[in-house]
């Protein structure tokens, strides 16, 4: 008889036996004294045991074969749990859920027990994730480059309202899914000086003489492709102190000194920095950017020195993305390594280097664009400030030829800034080194060549281009959605998973009434799951029936949660004075983390939960208001969320959110947007269809226009009864137990400044509400506009993306693997 191997076979017995293989010896546990974690690990093992040879068949194919290879730097890869999603691509989810059942266990918790790592803030980490995604897909040769948190972003917990920070021990009981490569560590250098030197052959040179040496170790986990051989590696660095470092102090007696060195070394990579859209000029977060990025060019360095003479063709090799400024010190430091390390003479290296570089700019809010003081920059990284500066001398000199006499494009457009404190302009060094340009939005990417990156863009026209941001359909319907992808796939067949244009021909089920009764049926079970798990989570009792109106992201004042909130108690005031009120029922369900410094979005997540208590135990009200704050927004309460949301608000202020993603994972679920004019939002409402998506609030030139005139939040105030009073019941100290001080800053800011201009959509956003309303009325019309916008989310599949940066950016191909035996 034949017996499969226990570490590939499919058949429902090897399976059972791997797990508990695995359990034995790996976990080292008997089945009797397992817990869920032991077997969670037992069964992740199993999987990841039969994708390793599809993983080193596809390093080993990219590294000996001649492909270019794409390299995604980023500081955040939000991934989320890998165990389902493994499962989705490789094909084996119902023989692995046979498997566990058959084992007497239960795969969805098993699946649930899975710690997720949140290596990431929110929409560009989790962005870099779905990338990952389709690279594999797509088979596209590629390596996912970033930093190892020991500590991601911190969990959230609601504590009377308020938001309390708890320390995110992702770790804490393994993580079966990476492997550690300690073969292939580097070393990095910090701080001390440098020293000119001449060499044998009489040229000059400069030296680095450190301060400090940290190393980075590798930890590779593996991204499946969806029913591909293609395994991509996400190569995440870990620092620790060398070794050879601190021996010499431990030798002349200074323990204590060595082990200081390795305390602080090790700090590098123990925590995400948790703000987004607001820098904070830390030292630590510069040596964190500096620190992945050496490790990642050394890296590369090293694995294309195994097929290659020299590094003359780097740039034929490697396609090097920087995911935001966040990774831009690498166009300096891969100008370091070739000139100081490898010895090019200059214009050599500088066009490898800028035949490498590709630059994505992310947001255009001033307070997120990153610039460190120089005085921190030369004292941690004194030879890479040099080379900054020799970039900078010759690129302000080609300047002054394009516009000679010209001293203020000098100033505007120099790497430094010296208008006061002088400062590195990351992005300046991003867009020298890069080229190509590009915004995740087709406004977003005009908005960066009108104002932040203009000179620039005068500069270089033919740098600038879009990629309109996507997601993975992959994790946000199939994994996430089952019962909605299954009765897609009962009509259309499952080529839409891999080609979500397909989609399109769901648009003639959109008339059909059996079809409509089904996609009602499939939204009102996740409603039902999702009111299950909030009756469980905070203790609140909701009417799955209602209209289930949804804003998950980071909080932010550019994001108007608090806008939300007014329209919110614009209805309980309307229901108190008319209990009569012909309305559908709402359930408003929020989720999100505030970056632990910052107060207004602290306090919008109190005033949120205020206003909850009030409305939630107001016996006039019933069910037909509900507001409910889920703590702990992340990947894994994102898939249960989108699929259940009937409406999805994406009401930032015109300009302000690069793009977004959410709004496209809503819509591929079904949901119906209500939104502004932003970022992708102007691309999901073109695609829809305008019938198909609520509208409201100014445009990005309104917005500027209303700012240029002088925007005077008062005029709303006193000419918009409504709105009067709304702002004076909150004032009144209401939702705060009589207490006026409570949420007086948020009152004053919108009276006084309102910088997002929440006063002024106030009246266009609750007319659109109410139109929301009405519409929620006509089931039969509802869910033919919600089966049209699934119908035609195609463009915004991160598969499109990809196809995108390869076709215009990268100028990669894709690479088959052969499974060899
Ligand atoms: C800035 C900083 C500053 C230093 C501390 C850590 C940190 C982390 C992130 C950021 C900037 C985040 C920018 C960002 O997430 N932008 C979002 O990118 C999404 C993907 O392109 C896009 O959909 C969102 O609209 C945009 O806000």
């Amino acid at each position: 008889i034949k017996i499969e191997d226990d570490r590939t076979g499919l058949e429902i017995q090897t399976l059972r036996r791997a797990i508990l293989d695995n359990l034995f010896y790996i976990q080292g546990k008997f089945p009797e004294i397992a817990t869920k974690n032991d077997f969670y690990l037992a069964l992740a093992y199993t999987i990841r045991d039969r994708l390793l040879q599809r993983w080193l068949n596809t390093m080993q194919t990219e590294i000996k074969n001649d492909v270019k290879k794409v390299c995604y730097l980023s500081a955040e890869f939000l991934v989320g749990p890998h165990l389902e999603n493994n499962l989705i691509n490789l094909g084996i989810a119902e023989k692995v859920k046979q498997a566990v059942t058959e084992s007497g266990l239960n795969i969805k918790e098993l699946i649930e027990a899975e710690e997720e790592p949140g290596l990431g803030n929110g929409g560009l980490g989790r962005l870099a994730a779905c990338y990952m995604d389709s690279l594999s897909s797509l088979e596209v040769p590629a390596i996912g480059y970033g930093i190892r948190y020991e500590f991601g972003i911190f969990d959230q917990e609601i504590k009377d309202g308020w938001q309390v920070e708890i320390t995110d021990k992702w770790l804490q009981y393994g993580n079966p899914w990476e492997i550690a490569r300690p073969e292939a560590s580097v070393t990095v250098n910090f701080g001390g000086y440098t020293e000119p030197y001449t060499d044998g052959h009489n040229q000059f040179h400069v030296r680095w003489v450190p301060g400090y040496v940290v190393k980075g170790i590798p930890y590779d986990t593996p991204i499946t492709g969806y029913k591909v051989n293609t395994v991509n590696t996400m190569r995440l660095w870990r620092s620790e102190a060398c070794e050879s470092f601190d021996f010499q102090r431990f030798n002349v007696g200074d323990y204590y000194g060595a082990v200081d060195d390795k305390v602080n070394s090790e700090n590098i990579t123990k925590v995400l920095y948790p703000n987004d859209e607001q820098i904070e000029g830390k030292e630590l977060r510069l040596r964190q950017q500096y620190f992945f990025v050496s490790c990642s060019l050394q890296d590369m360095i090293r694995i294309h020195l195994l097929n290659n003479p020299n590094l003359d063709n780097f740039h034929e090799q490697w396609a090097v993305q920087l995911n935001d400024t966040h990774p831009a010190v690498a166009v300096a430091e891969l100008m370091r390594l070739l000139v100081d390390i490898y010895e090019y003479e200059w214009g050599k290296a500088w066009n490898i280097v800028e035949k490498t570089f590709a630059y994505t700019n992310h947001t255009l809010l001033p307070e997120a664009l990153e610039k460190w003081p120089i005085e921190i920059f030369g004292n941690l990284l004194p030879r890479v400030l040099e080379v900054i500066y020799e970039i900078n001398r010759r690129f302000l000199d080609q300047v002054r030829i394009k516009f000679p006499n010209d001293d203020g494009k000098i100033s505007t457009l120099s790497i430094i800034d010296e208008s006061g404190e002088r400062y590195v302009r990351m992005a300046h060094l991003a867009c020298i080194g890069s080229h190509h340009i590009n915004g995740v939005a087709e406004l977003h990417s005009q908005l960066v060549k009108d104002t932040i990156l203009h000179d620039f863009y005068l500069l270089w026209p033919q740098k600038f281009t879009n990629v309109t941001n996507g997601v993975t359909p992959r994790r946000w319907m199939v994994q996430s959605n089952p019962r909605l992808s299954k009765l897609i796939t009962s009509k259309i067949g499952d080529g839409w998973i891999k080609n979500l244009q397909e989609l399109k021909q769901l648009e003639r089920y959109a008339e059909d009434q059996t079809f409509r009764q089904q996609w009602r049926e499939a939204k009102q079970f996740v409603k039902q799951d999702l009111a299950n798990y909030i009756q469980e989570k905070v203790g609140i009792t909701v009417n799955p029936e209602s209209l289930f109106d949804v804003q998950v992201k980071r909080i932010h004042e550019y994001k108007r949660q608090h806008l939300n909130v007014l329209h919110i108690i614009t209805l309980y005031k309307q229901m108190k004075s008319n209990p009569n009120l012909d309305v559908p029922p709402r359930t408003f369900i929020f989720g999100g983390k505030a970056a632990p410094g910052y107060f207004m979005a602290k306090r919008i997540i109190k005033f949120i939960t205020a206003v909850g208590d009030v409305v939630n135990n107001d016996g006039d009200i019933g069910d037909r208001l509900k507001v409910i704050f889920l703590p702990d927004y992340n990947v894994t309460f994102g898939q249960r969320v989108y699929p259940a949301a009937d409406l999805s608000e994406q009401i930032s202020t015109a300009g302000k959110e690069a793009s977004g993603t959410g709004n496209m994972k809503f819509s591929m679920n079904g949901a119906l947007t209500i939104g502004t004019l932003d970022g992708a939002n102007v691309e999901i409402r073109q695609e829809v269809g305008e019938e198909n998506f609520f509208l409201f609030g100014l445009t990005t030139p309104e917005v500027l226009t209303l700012k240029d005139q002088g925007y005077v939040p008062r005029r709303y105030y006193h000419s918009i009864p409504e709105l009067k009073g709304v702002l004076d019941l909150i004032a009144s100290g209401f939702f705060s137990h009589g207490d006026p001080e409570l949420f007086r800053s948020i009152v004053d800011n919108l009276l006084y400044d309102d910088p997002y201009l929440l006063l002024a959509d106030y009246k266009s956003y609750i007319e659109c509400q109410e139109k929301v309303s009405q519409a929620y009325k006509d089931q039969e019309n509802w869910s033919k506009m919600s089966i049209l916008n699934v119908a035609r989310m195609g463009k915004f599949s991160s598969d499109r993306s990809i196809q995108d940066y390869c076709n215009n950016i990268w100028n990669t191909q894709p690479v088959s693997i052969e499974l060899k035996d």
